[in-house]
């Protein structure tokens, strides 16, 4: 296994001392990130000891130590998966082929969009939860919280690592430009639509960990299979420190909707405003934020039939998710059936090539995955004897990318008209009230153990600590 060296000025395992210039380069940089952090990362808790867990190695058994650090101390560096000697390309045209420890260069630009993409990505996140500090519902959130954004960091660094030590003056550039867009910004927006959203409330920030961030997941996943060797390797690292995040959105929810129901049958109600009065979040309100933060992400993984993702996986630069689990990696002449909208109010079906359905393919992947946690949730609503189910929207609903942009849809998938999805919106989506009231819950939490009221504690601590443990020294 390699050898994380966490005493260098930047962590890394990729032997980073032999290299001088891409040192220097990368030396160049930290400071630009640290400065970056202090305005745009969370904010006023710079100072504070948090309970972090950091990467000490890349193996499956105790990559991580925990221990209180303020987040600017965070050893945020470089670490590579072990490499898989004699690896071979899994899919696409150069099936079978030995994986690249370079970029050839007519698949540079690609690769370098793609990179750039999903760096941007990291620190747009970060920005967007920038505030949330202070309105955490417990000591125990606020450090998943703060754990969350080291981490979006350190992704932030495994993309400027690629850019910088494979892409030249351009990826020089690019690492420099990672830092000046900014997540809503009017002028320069980050690149993807969901990172620009708002994201004021803990609701919305348990939504986009479990929704967005799996997102995450499957673009690492597809990644992960890629013919260009150092990429697969940061991302396999990247994917053990992204089940967490997951972790916290699956976690969250559920927490919401285990203290909604403690509520309920207290009161004996599912009134909406006797809930609201009592100080929990009911459950439509919380299918309304479902249907927003998953509709975004649906739109994270590109149009239904893209020549984008075609050339991707023709070339091995993207596999699809878990790319084994498929019997043809190649699709040479395959065909799958998507459906788009007939012009008519209608759809209808539309055949197309399997490469370009390729973000289709890892879409309804996601979706297969997301239904987990919704599977779960619904049971702890039946256990409860509550007759309510929350359930994801059709993929065709509230979409803004694909065959689906711009059209109107109910949450079912059925096309209606642009009259009745005004009529009906704010039935289906957080409307303007119910964001007030969402906001009006937002107060913090600050003794060790106590959680607000909307949420449940979790089941357990971090890292066999008490609940009540002192998570962030405030
Ligand atoms: N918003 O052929 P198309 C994560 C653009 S999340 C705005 O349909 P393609 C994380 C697209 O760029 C994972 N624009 O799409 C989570 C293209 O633009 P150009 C992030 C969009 O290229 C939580 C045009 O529309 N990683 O890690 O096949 C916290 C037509 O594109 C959007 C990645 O995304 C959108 N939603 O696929 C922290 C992986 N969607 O070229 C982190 C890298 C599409 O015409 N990115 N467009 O200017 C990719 O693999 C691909 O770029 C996409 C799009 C899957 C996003």
């Amino acid at each position: 296994m390699s050898n994380i060296d966490l005493q260098a000025l930047i962590p890394n395992n990729v032997n980073l001392g032999e290299n001088r210039q891409l040192q220097r380069a990368l030396e160049h940089w930290q400071p630009a990130f640290m400065s970056w952090w202090d305005e745009m990362g969370p904010s006023d808790f710079n100072a504070k000891e948090v309970y972090l867990r950091t990467a000490v190695g890349v193996d499956a058994s105790g990559w991580a130590s925990y221990g209180y650090t303020p987040m600017p101390d965070y050893r945020w560096g470089i670490f590579l998966a072990d490499k898989e000697e004699n690896r071979k390309i899994g899919f696409g045209d150069h099936m079978g082929q030995d994986v690249w420890q370079e970029v050839p260069g007519e698949y540079r630009s690609a690769f370098r969009r793609l990179i750039v993409t999903q760096g941007d990505t990291e620190p747009a996140s970060v920005e967007q939860q920038r505030l949330l500090g202070h309105t955490a519902p417990s000591l125990y959130d606020l450090r998943n919280l703060f754990q969350v954004n080291v981490e979006e960091g350190r992704h932030l660094w495994a993309m400027v690592y690629l850019l910088h030590a494979h892409f030249g003056r351009d990826g020089r550039e690019e690492a420099e430009e990672l830092l000046t867009r900014h997540s809503g910004d009017a002028d320069k927006p980050r690149i993807l639509g969901t990172f620009n959203e708002p994201m004021d409330n803990w609701l919305s920030f348990f939504m986009f960990t479990y929704f967005t961030d799996r997102d995450g997941k499957f673009q690492l996943k597809s990644f992960a299979e890629s013919a260009f060797d150092p990429l697969a390797r940061t991302t396999r690292f990247m994917l053990t420190e992204e089940a967490h995040h997951m972790f916290v959105g699956e976690t969250g929810i559920g927490r919401v909707i285990k203290r909604t129901l403690e509520v309920m049958k207290e009161l004996d109600t599912d009134n909406v405003d006797t809930l609201r009065k009592a100080g929990v979040i009911d459950l439509p309100t919380i299918q309304k934020f479902m249907n927003f933060w998953f509709t975004s992400s649906l739109d994270l993984f590109g149009s239904e039939a893209s020549s984008n993702a075609a050339n991707y996986f023709s070339n091995g630069i993207k596999g699809r998710p878990d790319e084994a689990k498929f019997t043809d990696h190649v699709e040479v002449d395959s065909e799958m059936t998507i459906q788009v909208p007939d012009g008519k109010g209608g759809l209808k079906n539309e055949t197309i090539s399997t490469r370009n359905g390729m973000n289709e393919i890892t879409r309804l992947e996601y979706v297969k995955d997301c239904n987990v946690g919704v599977t779960r949730w619904n049971m702890a609503i039946k256990r409860a004897g509550v007759d309510f189910e929350l359930n994801l929207p059709n993929t065709r609903f509230r979409r803004s990318v694909g065959a689906w942009a711009g059209a109107c849809t109910d949450p079912q998938g059925n096309p209606i008209s642009e009259a009745e999805f005004e009529a009906k919106k704010d039935a289906w989506l957080p409307n303007d009230a119910d964001k007030t009231f969402i906001h009006s819950l937002m107060q913090r939490v600050t003794e060790p153990g106590k959680m607000a009221g909307w949420i449940a504690p979790p089941d357990r601590g971090i890292n066999a600590n008490a609940i009540e443990y002192e998570y962030v020294k405030l």
